[in-house]
This record gives structure tokens, sequence and C-alpha cells, in this order.
């Protein structure tokens, strides 16, 4: 395979070196930053006080973002796939024009629908992720996933049951909580919320507050805590389940709450009523008087929050996992109010844009698809098979699917079969070598970019970021590529774009008005409106924004739709209309609080008939009452697989797979298998000697660190390990092992789809 590795070159030539401000972008957080440049080299970076929300705060991974901006393995071409599988550079037009036409004929052979779309969002990019849409659109592809699909699908559907739809999606407010709760959460490492050191600091050394962590592993968040329910890997369920059935036993509940705002509590009591207390508690390995211990701290406080993170999502009972962390809170109130969890409002929806109905099922296997999103676990299933409605193309933009979807391999082979694959990234990734085509995109910093993580309350911020340097050459930011694409296809035409080009010299009201009557006379257009947004009301952008603004014409249109959505509560921001909104989203490089919300306007944001929660999840019934029958927890524990491996923990030296280049690491540089001094005797490893890991999947070496904090029989290996990454002779190294060759597609929750990454039988042998 040829090497692609160019070093970046700077295409500037003067050399800016005041403070910009942007964000990190390693985290859901983005934490505002400022960065000074030298060069195209980011030679300095603090917090940017001036954030709303991360008010100067970072963590450490912030600081080495020249990692990410400069790395070797960024692309500066279009590449295309030889016969023999190496890569050769061509030109843009020739990209485009042949990818369309391959894609074209797919959708005109099988039908639109086969064309399978993953990626446009989370860590990758924000704002390049709302342009996909519109070469979905004119292809017709009908189906979509992202990393949301591995471990956040269970709990959004968990939210429709209780709250009516899957976007009432529930914030804690951790600054202001009495008691935080996390399950499965490690924010200490993983953040998740504004400023989670200084937070968890705060709240551990408070006597008036407590830190509730429920873990199999001692973990720094663990440390600080109040209580520590070290639950036995992947009986959540039961730890959970015991905690409610001690607040229904003691009478513990919020009736007043309840009586106003639930329904089908009696049926909810009498479920809990079968749960054996002690028994539960001893099946998760946990101390009945701990846990009661913590059931009445929680009953008893002013406020609580919770959160739930991949411990619980990425494991056995997944999705009913979900539905019990959110009972705590529900059954002692703690649900629209002041420290409790509350219904947030959003700029953009994270989901797949999903096309359809809310019934939507995969075409071959029949899997349920929730907030437009296929499982990520069953993508080969749905490639690898002779059926006929199989995917035979893929558009894979800003993801890395081989190194993060379960079982590497299979992965790999899914995408060897497909008859087009595209990706559009700006590294050479693990994904990129398995692609027919692979786009360079411009860089987060290249272009401008947002912060759609909007998940704050009762005050929602929203962060638009300037470009700090030009598009390293040859690459291109996505709404471009995307144009260009839609452009090639016959999307729209530049009659089609006339009446708003038109209203668009005569000013921004000429052209809300014109853009109304637009969206109502074109509803064939519908997909592609952001980038008609770009092609006319553009232009007119660039003058007050500098070059590349076009792409803030969509959040023009963001603004829009987010104020049709939420005119108070954005008014209460201080923003009396859609274009105020607008205003200030653009002049304020550090962000802004876009919307501010009275605690009640959770009861009113959600969209239950009745606007009372369901208590009670039907489908989930029959899962939790077996769990009086189940034991040990499945997967089976299995006598040639004797270990659980969490296959992807978050530490100081992870950052999902953004960072390519391991230099960036202080240490842990290979990545180590952390495990228990009574394991690593048995297997007959000291620290810092060699194993090797089997799973039924796969099998990785590692470097084992002996460590007290996890249990017994549970082992650890970080996430975003194993990249291969050139030397400066272009030399290709691999530190660390991908966790993903380890893993199973069928592994994974039945409801959901989620894996189980959290929870891999392992066997492990000492390397000499
Ligand atoms: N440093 C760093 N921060 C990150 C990221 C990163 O790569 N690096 N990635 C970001 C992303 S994309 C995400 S989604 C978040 C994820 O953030 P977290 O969910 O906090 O991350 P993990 O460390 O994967 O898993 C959390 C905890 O689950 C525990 N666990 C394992 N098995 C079980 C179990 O059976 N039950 C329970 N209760 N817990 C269990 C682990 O011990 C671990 O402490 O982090 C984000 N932040
Ligand atoms: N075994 C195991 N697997 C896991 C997990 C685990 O804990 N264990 N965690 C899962 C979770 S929670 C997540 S979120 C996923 C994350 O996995 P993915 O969603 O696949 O992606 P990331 O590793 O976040 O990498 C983002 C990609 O975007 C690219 N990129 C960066 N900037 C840009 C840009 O501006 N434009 C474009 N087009 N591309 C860009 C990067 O080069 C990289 O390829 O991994 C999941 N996989
Ligand atoms: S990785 Fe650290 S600095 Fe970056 S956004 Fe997350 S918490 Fe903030
Ligand atoms: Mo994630």
């Amino acid at each position: 395979m040829a090497t692609t590795t160019t070093t970046p070159t700077t295409t500037t030539t003067e050399r800016p070196t005041a403070w910009q401000q942007t964000a990190c972008i390693l985290c859901s957080i983005n934490c505002g930053i400022e960065v000074r440049l030298d060069g195209t080299r980011f030679a300095r970076v603090r917090g940017d006080k001036a954030h709303p929300t991360s008010q100067g705060y970072t963590c450490e991974k912030a600081l080495r973002l020249d990692h990410y901006q400069n790395s070797r393995d960024r692309l500066t071409s279009p590449l295309r796939r030889r016969a023999d599988g190496t890569y050769e550079e061509v030109d843009w037009d020739t990209a485009i024009t042949e990818i369309a036409a391959r894609f074209a004929k797919i959708r005109d052979t099988y039908g639109g629908e086969k064309i399978f779309y993953y990626g446009g969002g989370g860590q990758g990019t924000h704002l390049g992720g709302g342009f996909g849409g519109a070469t979905r659109g004119v292809l017709g592809s009908r189906y979509s996933s992202n990393a949301l699909a591995q471990e956040k699908t269970g709990e959004f559907w968990v939210d429709g049951q209780l709250f009516g739809r899957p976007r009432c999606h529930t914030t804690g407010d951790f600054e202001h909580t009495e008691v935080a709760v996390f399950v499965g959460k490690n924010p200490w490492q993983s953040h998740g919320f504004p400023r989670a050191r200084t937070t968890l600091k705060e709240i551990a050394r408070d006597p008036e507050r407590a830190l509730v962590v429920i873990d199999p592993r001692r973990t720094e968040s663990a440390d600080l805590a109040d209580y520590h329910l070290q639950v036995r890997p992947g009986t959540d369920a039961f730890a959970l389940a015991a905690a409610l059935a001690v607040l229904a036993e003691e009478d513990l509940l919020d009736h007043a709450w309840l009586d106003e705002h639930a329904r089908r509590l009696d049926e909810l009591l009498a479920l809990l009523g079968g749960v054996d207390i002690t028994d539960y508690c001893d099946r998760a390995g946990v101390d009945e008087e701990l846990v009661r211990t913590v059931a009445r701290r929680i009953a008893r406080a002013a406020s609580v929050s919770i959160f739930e993170d991949l411990g619980i999502q990425q494991a056995p009972h997944s999705t009913l996992n979900s539905w019990l962390e959110k009972l705590i809170y529900l059954l002692t109130g703690n649900f629209g109010i002041e420290g409790g969890m509350n219904i947030h409002t959003r700029m953009a929806s994270l989901g797949g844009g999903g096309v359809g109905g809310t019934n939507r099922v995969t075409p071959v296997g029949g899997h349920r698809i929730i907030t437009g999103l296929i499982p990520a676990a069953v993508i080969p299933d749905e490639i690898l098979t002779d059926h006929p409605d199989r995917f035979r193309a893929m558009l894979i933009e800003s993801s890395n699917p081989v190194h993060s979807l379960p079982d590497s391999q299979r992965m790999r082979d899914a995408l060897d079969a497909l008859e087009l694959v595209v990706v559009i990234d700006v590294a050479f990734t693990e994904t990129a070598r398995h692609a027919d085509y692979v786009l360079p995109a411009s860089s987060q910093f290249e272009k401008w970019e947002a912060t759609f993580f909007t998940l704050e309350f009762p005050e929602n911020a929203f962060h638009l970021r300037k470009p700090l340097l030009p598009p390293l050459e040859g690459t291109r930011p996505e709404p471009e590529i995307h144009r260009r694409l839609v452009r090639a296809l016959g999307g729209y035409t530049d009659d089609d774009l006339l009446p708003l080009h038109e209203a668009a010299l005569r000013g921004r009201a000429a052209y809300a008005e014109a853009f109304l009557a637009f969206l109502g006379d074109r509803p064939d257009l519908a997909r592609v409106v952001p980038l008609v947004l770009v092609e006319t009301l553009g232009p007119t952008l660039v003058e007050e924004l500098g070059p590349g603004s076009e792409t803030v014409a969509a959040v023009w249109g963001l603004c829009q739709t987010a104020f049709l959505s939420y005119p108070s509560s954005i008014r209460r921001a201080g923003y009396e209309d859609a274009e105020a909104l607008f205003e200030a989203v653009t002049t304020t490089h550090s962000g802004i609080v876009f919307s501010v919300d009275p605690y009640d306007e959770t009861i009113a944001r959600m969209e239950t008939p009745d606007k009372l929660v369901n208590l009670v999840v039907d489908e989930l019934v029959d899962e939790f009452q077996a769990l009086a029958s189940e034991r040990p927890p499945s997967p089976a524990g299995d006598d040639a697989y004797p270990f659980v491996l969490s296959a992807g923990e978050r530490r100081s030296s992870t950052a999902n797979t953004i960072y390519r280049d391991p230099s960036w690491m202080k240490n842990d540089t290979e990545g180590s298998l952390r495990m228990h001094p009574k394991d690593a005797a048995s297997v007959g490893v000291d620290d810092g000697g060699t194993v090797r890991l089997t799973t039924r999947r796969g099998s990785v070496v590692a470097v084992v660190e002996v460590s007290d904090t996890l249990l017994p029989g549970h082992v650890s290996l970080p996430n975003g390990r194993g990249l291969d990454y050139p030397d400066e002779s272009g030399e290709r190294e691999r530190k660390g092992a991908p966790p993903n060759e380890l893993t199973s597609t069928d592994d994974r929750d039945w409801l959901a789809g989620t894996p189980w990454h959290k929870h891999v039988r392992a066997r492990i042998e000492a390397v000499a």
C-alpha cells in the first residue's frame, strides 16, 4: 500500500500571533480555548475564560491539539484505489465526477436506499455533519448510523418511552445538585459535563453534598466518592433493581411529585415488590447495607443528578439499565427541579436525521432503528449476505468504523464486499485504507465549526467557531465537498436558486421571507436546504465574516428553526428574534448562552399526551422479571474465557482516534492492560510484563499494569489505541492494542443492539 503521508506545509505567509478563540474537539464538552499560532503550529493553548460553560477550564488533553492539526497522517489530495490495493492521488474534479457517477450507477441499479451513510458527527466534525444529508437526499440513501448507535440509542429509546419522544433527552445539573450519581461513568477522565474535575472536587469537599459512583473499578471518580458501589461487571441491573426496591420497601418515594407527574406507579411497585433485595445485592457483589444507605441518601436529598454512560450502556442489560437508572431519579422526584434532571433545548439534532416513520427496521435483519440510526453492531450483517436488500455502497464521514465498531475484521470484510466505499476524513485512517476513494477534509481549525453537543440546562450554550487557519492545501471543508457532489449529481440547478439569490441582494429580512416561501414551494429540495443556504445566503456573509464563511449560512437556518422551537427560551437569553440570535452567534467568538429555561419547562417539554411520565416500559418488563432467575448474567461465564475484559476505558492518555500520533501521550504509551494483583499472579506476569489476550474473535498482545483498582477477574484496556502512525521516514508503527480486534458483533443488547464493549469474555496468557 502506498503511504500517503505528507508533512503538512503552511499556506499562510503571515504569522498570526494573537490569541484566537476556538474550542477543544476531543470530547462532547468542547471547552472553549484560545490558541496562539506559530505559523501553522499550535504554539500555545489555554482555556478561554469567556466561554459560557467551560469558563477557562480545560483538561490536559487540549494542550496537545497540535498533534491533531499537524498530524503526519493528514491527507492533502483525493485518493483513488488502484486494482492492486495501493492508492494514487487524483485531482478534485476527477474524484468528484467519478464518485458521483459511481454512486449514481448504484442508485440506478439497486436503488438509492442501498447506499448506507455512516458518521457525520461526534468528535469528528459538527457543522460539516449537517451537509451529508444533502448528498444522501440526492442519492435516495435512507439508512444511516454513527457512534451514538453503539452507546446512546438505548437510552434515547427509553427517554421516548418515559417522556414521549426520544428527543426528550435529559441532562443533569452537577454544579448545583446535592447528590451526584455516576453509573458506569468516570467523569474525572471522560468529563461529560462542564468543568468536571472542579465540580467533582467541590462535591467531594462539601459535607452537605454527596458523590455516588457505581463502577466495578475504583476509578479516579470513585476515589473521590462518598459511596462507591463496586458492582461485579455486568450486574448493574441487579444493583439498580435492588436500590429501587429499597426505595419502594422503605417507602422513600416522593409521593406528592409522583401523584402529580407520573402514571402507572402501582404497576411499577408490583414489579419492584418481586425483587429479593438481599439476593440481588449478593449477585451484584455489593453490600446490602451500603445499597440501603445510598438509597436513603438519594431519597432525602433536595436534588439528585445522575449520569449513566458506557459502563452500563455497553454492558449486559444495556437498555434495561437505562430504564432502571432513570427510575431512581423519577421515584425520588428529581425531574424538572433545580439540581435535578431536566429536558434541554438543542441547536441541532444529533440523531440520524431520521427519514421515514418511527417504527423503522433495518432492511436485512429487521433490527430496530432508533433516532434514525441503525444499530452499529449489525452493520456487517446488513452487508455480508446475499439478501437482495443488502447495502451495496457506503459513504463514511468523520468516523473510523473499522477501528470503532465491534469486530474490526468483520467490518473490514464488510467494506471489502461493497461495490463502492467513499471516506471523507482528515487522516489516512484504518477505515480509509478500505475505501475506493478518500476525500481529504480540512481540519476543524481550518473551517467554520460549531458545538452541537448543546446539552445544558437551565442555561444552554452554543459556540460557533471561526477558522484559525485557511484550509491546508488540497483539502476542502465538508460543506464544499457535499456541494460539489450534489451539483455533480444534479441535485439542484442555478435556476432553482434564482429567487433566493435575488432575495439575498435585498437584505436578510427579504431573504428570510423568500426562504420561508421556498421551503413551502419546494418540498422536493428539503434535504438540500443547508446547501441552498450556503449557495444563496452564503456569499453575502463573506464580506462580514471573511473567506470560507459561506457555510455559516446553515447556522442562520439553524437559528431560524431553533427560534421556532424555543421562542421563549431564546427570548429569556436576551434575543428577540432569530436574527438577533444569529447576530450574537456570529460576533461572539467565545460562544453564547442561547436559551434560558425555568425548571417547569421540563414538564412542559415532555411529549406524552397527558404530560405525565410513563413509569413502566412495557417492552422491558419481561427482561426485568427474568432477572430473578438469571445467574450469572449473560454472556454466560465460560471456562475457556474466564476474564471479563472492558475493551475501551477512557484514560488521560486516550482521545478516541482523533490523536493518531502516539507521541501526544505523556504516559501509558503502550496502552496497558490493567489487572488485579491476584490475576497477575495466577497468569504469572509482573507489572510491565507482556500477555496475550484472546477472545472468541481475536487476539492481541498487551503490556500489563498491575492495579488493585480492579476486581479480580476484571481486566481493562484503553480505548482508541492500536493506530499505526508513520515515523519520520514514513515507516508505520502500531502502538497499543486495537480493542475491536477482540469484540464481537453478536454480544449486544437485544433491543437497541448496543455492543457489550465493556463486557468481553477473554483468556490471558503470559508471553515470555
Ligand atoms: N480521556 C478521554 N475522555 C473521553 C473520551 C476519550 O477517548 N478519552 N471519549 C469520549 C466519549 S466518545 C465518550 S462516549 C465518553 C465515555 O465516558 P465513560 O463512559 O466515562 O468512559 P469509559 O471509561 O469507557 O467507561 C466508564 C466506566 O465504566 C466502567 N465499567 C466497566 N464495566 C462496567 C459495568 O459492568 N458496570 C458499571 N457500572 N461500570 C462499568 C469502567 O470501569 C469505567 O470506569 O468519554 C468521552 N471522553
Ligand atoms: N471497543 C470499544 N469500541 C468503542 C468504544 C469503546 O469504549 N470500546 N467507544 C465507542 C464510542 S463511545 C465512540 S464515540 C466511538 C468513536 O469512534 P468514531 O465515531 O468512529 O470516531 P472517532 O474515533 O471519534 O474519530 C473521529 C474521526 O473523525 C476524523 N476527523 C477529525 N476531524 C475531522 C474533520 O474535521 N472532518 C472529517 N471529515 N473527519 C475528521 C478523525 O480523523 C477520525 O477518523 O468509538 C466507539 N468504539
Ligand atoms: S478533552 Fe478536556 S479540554 Fe477537551 S473538551 Fe473535553 S474536557 Fe474540555
Ligand atoms: Mo462516545
